[in-house]
């Protein structure tokens, strides 16, 4: 009476690669990474969005990129960084070479 239940476990299964190469992203992945982590859909980059996004790309202090991101990026001084200021941002993060892992 047992079905076999073997949905997913294909597709989950996780590839361990000891030398992983790891590939920067390139900037229209990394701006498009930013939006994603515009949680309330503003059309704008709140700090703590930021620092989410900063987290997910492997930085070791998100709290200090998400600052040092908005100091360089938000040009009007809001403190949000909006679709204009993004690319200063996306290129400040560019620099700092964050690799797909
Ligand atoms: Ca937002
Ligand atoms: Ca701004």
């Amino acid at each position: 009476m047992q079905t076999p239940r073997g949905i997913g476990k294909e597709c989950r299964r996780i590839i361990i690669d000891p030398k992983p190469a790891p590939i920067p992203y390139t900037e229209e992945q990394l701006k498009g990474m930013f939006w994603r982590f515009d949680k309330n859909g503003d059309r704008r980059l709140s700090k703590q969005e930021l620092k989410a996004a900063f987290k997910e790309l492997g930085a070791l202090i998100p709290g200090f990129r998400a600052n040092r991101g908005l100091h360089h990026a938000d040009a009007n001084g809001d403190g949000y960084i909006s679709d204009e200021e993004v690319d200063k941002l996306v290129k400040y993060a560019y620099q700092l070479g964050y690799k797909v892992n």
